[in-house]
């Protein structure tokens, strides 16, 4: 049985990976840690800082952890707001949690992010290996975490492992300063206001996926068998590619008058004019059998009806 250790528990994807960690391990087996303190009672949970090396590793040691899932990380937008800051909770949190599984051999996932690539990326079906030269904070701290990881595993033979998610979707917890976040939002407002305002403006693709096929990315990759594993980190991983106008069309089959209306964001803008239209995800399919269940309007269907229920 595993023994699991995640930080930032308390964040998007955090919050829904911790209880299905629970559900398939035992929820005394996962350990949730985060830099707030949590009403969730399913489970042990401590306060963890992550640019604090000596807790994380005793943290970990007492748990008796042989799995660190590192997620406490700034999202791009917030990245761009505050450098600095994203570099020391990015890189010194990764640095720190990278050296944890090192002296304790435990297993490690950490999630890249379609901000590892830039603007002289190929567009279109971006291949696994690839020219990534981002201009964002976040993008640079994503590649650096990408070859950090890499570097663990060659040098001292840390399991390290990782995919690049697109923009993730879902119910459960708000994401919070990312460029993607409008393909959350929207379908809030669709249901409290009737209409949305976007700050990404209409014709600007993004890679998307719905949380249950991100979770179970996760889960699959670290139970690959890793003789299969060519890549190990920074697997490409997408289940569909969309913009606003789209997934306003998407809502309208639910909300036929919804309204979209676009007031746009320079700032996101930038980002997302920096990032790939679209993700090949080939490599995930082939050396760990990488799928999804849920294309875009079935995402919709689903997160109008569980998010109905929540607002009421
Ligand atoms: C963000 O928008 O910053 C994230 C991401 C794609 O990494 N959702």
């Amino acid at each position: 049985m595993k023994r699991i250790m995640i930080t930032g528990a308390l964040g998007q994807i955090g919050s829904e990976l911790t209880g299905k960690l629970r559900e398939i391990y035992g929820a005394e087996n996962v350990l949730a840690t985060d830099i707030r303190p949590s009403d969730d009672t399913s489970g042990p949970f401590e306060i963890l800082d992550v640019t604090d090396a000596q807790k994380m590793h005793d943290l970990a040691k007492d748990f008796g952890a042989d799995t660190m899932m590192h997620m406490a990380a700034l999202l791009s937008a917030t990245a761009e707001e505050k450098p600095l800051l994203a570099w020391n909770l990015n890189m010194g949190g990764l640095v720190n949690a990278l050296e944890a599984s090192r002296e304790l051999g435990m297993q490690f996932f950490t999630p890249s992010s379609i901000g590892a690539f830039g603007p002289s990326t190929p567009k279109t079906d971006t291949p696994q290996d690839t020219l990534q030269r981002p201009t964002t904070m976040y993008g640079v701290n994503k590649v650096a975490g990408e070859l950090l990881c890499d570097y663990y595993y060659q040098k001292f033979g840390v399991d390290t492992r990782g995919v690049r998610f697109p923009g993730l979707v879902s119910y459960v917890a708000q994401p919070g300063g990312g460029t993607t976040d409008y393909a959350v939002d929207i379908y809030y407002k669709a249901l409290e206001q009737g209409s949305y305002t976007s700050y990404i403006d209409k014709g600007t693709y993004m890679d998307m996926m719905y949380m249950p096929d991100a979770l179970q990315a996760i889960i699959d990759l670290m139970e690959a068998d890793p003789a299969k594993l060519v890549h190990r980190n920074a697997f490409n991983v997408t289940a569909m590619s969309f913009e606003p106008e789209e997934i306003a069309a998407s809502i309208r089959r639910h909300i036929p008058d919804f309204q979209m209306n676009y007031d746009v964001d320079p700032a996101r803008q930038a980002i997302a004019d920096s990032w790939p239209d679209s993700i090949d995800a080939s490599a995930a399919k082939q050396e760990w059998g990488f799928k999804t269940a849920y294309d875009l309007d079935a995402m919709t269907a689903d997160m109008l009806e569980k998010l109905k229920v929540k607002l009421q």
